[in-house]
């Protein structure tokens, strides 16, 4: 498991190099970004069982069957079981993101997952479209996009300073499209 600094100098000694300018000077991003970081760290994690939930109800109600016999969120232990998944996923995804580096969810979630699903029968689609979800809602509340018309009773905005987290929102949604395509 890597996070931004680790993965510098295994990447400098890979080439027998010195860390170069241009990661020194990422890092010193990182490191004065840090605290946006770790807000947008928090958007996710304060608000994770609500991106979870409303994800796989999103999911399941544009694919009714899922809960009918024969589904593969029914009957409850897999509904659990599916949930459960949802909530790891964001987890692994967190950390990540707080990490500044993808070596965690690569090596503690998504390796064998698709394998797994498939010898499950869990719908690979399904979950990439459940993911899919969990990135347009952690995402909007990272760069605080939410709307009152998309949240209704849940509306919730994160009380952070203002100012430009773009570059955290997209780094946020690579690491939601790294779990899609893992697993499609
Ligand atoms: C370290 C990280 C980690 C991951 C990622 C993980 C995933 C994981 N999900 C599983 C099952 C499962 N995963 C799902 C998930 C879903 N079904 C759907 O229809 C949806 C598409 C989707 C939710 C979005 C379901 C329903 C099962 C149970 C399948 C079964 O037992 O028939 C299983 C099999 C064992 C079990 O049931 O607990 C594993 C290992 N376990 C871990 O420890």
């Amino acid at each position: 498991m890597l996070d931004a600094f680790s993965r510098s100098v295994v990447s400098a000694d890979a080439k027998t190099a010195a860390v170069g300018a241009g990661d020194i000077a990422a890092l010193r991003q990182y490191v004065a970004e840090g605290n946006k970081r770790l807000d947008a760290v928090n958007a996710i994690t304060s608000n994770a069982s609500c991106i979870v939930s409303d994800a796989v109800t999103g999911m399941i109600c544009e694919n009714t069957g899922l809960i009918q016999a024969g589904g593969n969120c029914y009957p409850n232990r897999r509904m659990a079981a599916c949930l459960r998944d949802g909530e790891i996923v964001l987890r692994y995804i967190s950390y990540a993101l707080l990490a500044g580096d993808a070596s965690v969810l690569d090596d503690r979630c998504l390796n064998g997952l698709k394998e797994t699903y498939i010898a499950l029968g869990v719908p690979t689609q399904s979950a990439a479209r459940a993911v899919s979800i969990m990135k347009s809602s952690a995402t909007a509340h990272i760069g605080e996009t939410n709307t009152e018309a998309n949240g209704g009773s849940k509306f919730r905005k994160m009380e952070t300073t203002q100012g430009d987290c773009s570059a955290l929102v997209a780094e946020a949604a690579s690491y939601f499209d790294r779990v899609i395509s893992a697993v499609s």
